[in-house]
């Protein structure tokens, strides 16, 4: 077993698993050439081979623990027919969804087959990579996802999707339970393809009201880990609800993760002293200390190293690498930690 599903599992390693979110991606060449010759992303996406070739692309030059599969949170809406596309240096769009009797059900019926072209990724990137190497599936949780569905692509505010909660309950959670069935079939089928690891990325859980949070982060996330251990799957599950603060407490003891991601904004001995001695923690070191990648990098890797000594640790960043990021600054992170103990 790998170190990285060692750690996972409870087991504390003498050098924590690394891998980073959005390894594969912009920063590196050698992904936008591959990039350019589909400009489509979500065709991009959907070629199995290409899809594959990218994910291994920061194995091959960096030596990860761990690969994420290169497919994005916005499968699901486009499973979905929401229209989604990407406009380049514009982010995605979408047909904004006005209501829910604009989402038909019926379309969930079909989500398998039309992103079985993902499964079909992960079979060939899992016979690619070594034994050694874990290989991530993941989705985006439902609140994530429904932002870019209700706002029509990415949002600084979140306005009409926090309207909806508060003016429209009942059509909020008929979004949400469609939205969330057609996730639990998208990981399903990523598991099944021979993902070792699943992740859920709520990335803009930190938009919820807290008054709605049990019910719009913590509740979908346990609908889907229990509905993928009654379909018999085991991969262990990392959470991840970005920027909810000590709300992690209540997502931990509701939601059932295996593990939890978090993200630069968490103070780590705070969480260290607070979340279960058991839990395995991921990350948090900013992204963006990654671009001068100085020695004030180096010290807050030794800090966080330090504090989740006592602990099963993989190391990551707090959140998605950025395209500006120097690759030597990446390498620098990769040796410091790895020679830290
Ligand atoms: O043309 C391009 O290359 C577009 C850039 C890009 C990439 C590299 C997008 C568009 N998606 C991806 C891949 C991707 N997305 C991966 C696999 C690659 C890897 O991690 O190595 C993953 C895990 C994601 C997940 C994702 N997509 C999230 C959750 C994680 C996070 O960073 O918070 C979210 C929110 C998205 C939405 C998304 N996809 C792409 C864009 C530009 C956006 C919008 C981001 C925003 O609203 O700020």
């Amino acid at each position: 077993m790998s170190g990285f599903l060692k750690t996972l599992a409870g087991q504390k390693m003498p050098i924590p698993p690394i891998w980073m979110m959005r390894q594969a991606g912009r920063y590196l060449k050698e992904y936008r050439d591959i990039r350019e010759t589909t400009p489509d992303f979500i065709s991009f996406c959907l070629d199995a081979e290409k899809a594959s070739n990218v994910t291994i692309q920061p194995i091959v030059r960096f030596g990860f623990d761990a690969a994420i599969i290169f497919s994005d949170i916005l499968m699901v809406p486009w499973a979905l027919d929401r229209n989604v596309r990407f406009k380049p240096n514009h982010g995605p769009m979408l047909d904004p969804l006005a209501d829910a009797a604009s989402l038909d059900e019926a379309l969930l019926a079909d989500v398998p087959t039309k992103l079985a072209p993902v499964a079909n990724a992960i079979t060939r990137t899992r016979s690619l990579l070594r034994d050694d190497t874990a290989l991530i599936g993941f989705a985006g949780a439902p609140w994530t996802v429904m932002t870019y569905m209700l706002e029509g692509g990415s949002s600084k505010d979140f306005n009409l999707s926090r309207q909806m909660l508060w003016n429209d309950p009942a059509g909020f959670d008929k979004i949400m339970d469609i939205v969330t069935q057609a996730t639990i079939e998208f990981l399903c089928l990523q598991a099944h393809a021979g993902a070792d690891a699943l992740m859920l990325f709520d990335s803009w859980a930190s938009a919820v009201p807290s008054w709605h949070r049990d019910a719009v982060v913590n509740k979908p996330a346990a609908t889907i880990i229990a509905a993928l251990r009654a379909r018999g799957i085991s991969q262990p599950v990392i959470g991840f609800p970005k920027g909810i603060g000590e709300g992690i407490l209540p997502y931990v003891d509701q939601v059932g993760v295996d593990a939890l991601g978090l993200d630069h904004g968490m103070d780590i001995r705070w969480a260290h002293k607070n979340l279960p001695a058991y839990l395995p923690v991921q990350g948090n070191l900013d992204p963006i200390s990654l671009l001068s990648g100085d020695d004030v990098m180096l010290a807050n890797i030794d800090d966080i190293l330090g504090v989740f000594a006592d602990r099963p640790h993989i190391f990551n960043l707090g959140h998605g690498i950025t395209p500006a990021t120097p690759i030597a600054n990446v390498t620098k992170m990769i040796t410091h930690v790895r020679q830290a103990r």
